[in-house]
């Protein structure tokens, strides 16, 4: 399996997150990715593409208004390296900090979804798309929860004018960026389990009753699970949501990957086990799509090396 990484991540290193006016660590750390990468290394799993293939702005134009994205480039451009920039306009919450290297890192972000993207075109069955800074969170004109660009939208929009896509989206965070992007539209079927948005962010949506408008009326579908879930109820649910894929039948699947839903991570509350993510992948594998694998959040970062090799490896078997 081709696995798309670039050490540019590493430029975004906010120092701290907000919460209720404290500062606390910031949990989406570059350890993160290179933990994962280390960790399937040593396994001998994978061949990696070190230098993702750069591609026009017009992709990223398709999805995010064009001054939020000269207001994030000139705005992490006049940071000195060391500033922070918190909340303003464009920035949804205090989670999501700009610093000098955030643009380039979130456009790199953007260049490793649209690599994965690239290739499955040209006939991969699955690619491992390692996207740092997340995306799912930020929507046409805003940044929030730890994401700037919305890599996954990005890539699907992309996949879109070849064929039907659908976006099955497991971080355990509701994808509020990408279900808004594609609200409307008929021809990306965005389907999301996640934790109970009235406990955990983003509070203001992942809700049964948000089911598209318009066009895209019935191809948003939400299956939002309480704190605590354990393997067995979210086996069931992510079958659920196989039989809607199925009864879709994109030309394509992308998935927006987190290991947040992992027992042991520091700020999820689902009781998923470790060697429960191979079961995941393998479900998901079952459905035969060409499949594009994004990364999304994922904080416990000792641990998420091994999550991913068992959800890869469940999802090659
Ligand atoms: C991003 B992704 C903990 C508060 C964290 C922000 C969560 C962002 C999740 N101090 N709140 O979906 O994994
Ligand atoms: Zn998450």
């Amino acid at each position: 399996m081709k696995i798309i990484y670039s050490k540019k991540h590493k430029k975004h290193n906010p120092p701290f997150e907000i919460y209720d006016g404290v500062k606390e660590s910031y949990a989406e750390k570059a350890d993160r990715i290179e933990g994962i990468v280390k960790t399937l290394r040593e396994k001998g799993f994978g061949k990696y593409i070190q230098r993702p293939f750069r591609f026009p702005k017009k992709y990223i134009q398709a999805i995010h208004h064009r001054e939020y994205v000269r207001f994030l480039r000139e705005k992490t451009q006049s940071l000195k390296k060391g500033n922070v920039l918190y909340p303003s306009y464009f920035m949804m919450d205090t989670y999501t900090p700009l610093v000098s290297g955030t643009y380039h890192a979130a456009i790199e972000s953007v260049n490793i979804a649209l690599t994965g993207a690239k290739y499955i075109l040209q006939g991969e069955p699955v690619i491992y798309s390692l996207c740092r800074p997340p995306g799912h969170h930020a929507s046409e004109k805003s940044t929030g929860g730890y994401c700037y660009f919305n890599n996954a939208a990005i890539a699907a929009n992309f996949l879109a004018s070849y064929g039907n896509v659908a976006i099955l989206d497991i971080d355990f965070h509701h994808g509020n960026g990408t279900q808004s992007i594609f609200y409307d539209r008929s021809d990306v079927l965005y389907l999301s389990i996640h934790a109970d948005p009235r406990k955990r962010f983003p509070y203001s949506s992942g809700f049964v009753d948000e089911i598209g408008r318009g066009d895209g009326k019935g191809f948003t579908k939400n299956y939002p699970l309480s704190l605590g879930t354990k393997n067995s109820t979210y086996l069931r649910v992510l079958e659920k949501t196989i039989q809607d894929i199925e009864n879709y039948s994109p030309a394509y699947l992308i998935i927006s990957l987190g290991f947040d839903t992992y027992a042991h991570d520091p700020i999820g509350g689902f009781k998923l086990t470790e060697s429960f993510y191979s079961t995941i992948g393998k479900t998901i594998a079952n459905l035969h799509l060409p499949t594009l694998i994004i990364q999304e959040g994922g904080y416990n970062t000792k641990a998420l090396g091994g999550l991913a090799y068992n959800f890869l490896n469940g999802f090659i078997k």
